[in-house]
């Protein structure tokens, strides 16, 4: 595999990476410091879902990350194969995975999302990297984010920026 020359590319993120992407919060159950955008539940008529979609505060020409839950409640299984953003010169799927003590993260190609189940982005797990903003993400802002799915279909979700 060559998917340490491939994190290469944002190995220059890696030190921001391990606050933009690690964190200390488990689980996504506790909403109650609730700042308004981050939790919008948005379904289309295509039958794809985002859940709670947030994105954490960074400068521009920073990276950051997008977390939330991608439902597919159609009778059909899809598969998501890229992501793209406006807000970002490069946005991409990635997971994370620990090389012995170190968290590291790599590229995602291809994620099956069968009839009725989801894509759980989440910190210290996949999650949807952006690369190098264009303008500063603080909280208060949103940040939109379109997936791609191997049917055709793609998802535009408008994220929130807060504070993990
Ligand atoms: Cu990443």
């Amino acid at each position: 595999m060559t998917s340490r020359t491939i994190c290469a590319a944002c190995a220059s993120g890696l030190l921001l990476l391990s606050g933009a992407c690690g964190g200390s919060e488990q689980g996504s159950s506790q909403e109650s410091a609730d700042d308004g955008a981050a939790t919008v539940s948005v379904t289309t008529a295509t039958g794809l879902a985002a859940v709670e979609p947030w994105a954490r505060p960074a400068d521009a020409g920073k990276n950051t990350a997008v977390y939330l839950q991608l439902e597919n409640t159609l009778p059909d299984g899809d598969s998501l194969i890229g992501v793209r953003s406006e807000g970002a010169e490069r946005a991409a799927l990635h997971e994370s995975v620990m090389e012995g003590a170190t968290m590291r993260m790599r590229p995602m190609i291809g994620v099956a999302l069968p009839s009725g189940g989801r894509i759980a982005f989440r910190p210290m797990g996949p999650h949807v990297m952006l690369l190098r903003l264009r303008d500063p993400l603080v909280p208060g802002d949103t940040v939109e984010v379109t997936f791609d799915f191997a049917s055709g279909r793609s998802l535009a979700v408008r994220a929130g920026v807060r504070t993990p």
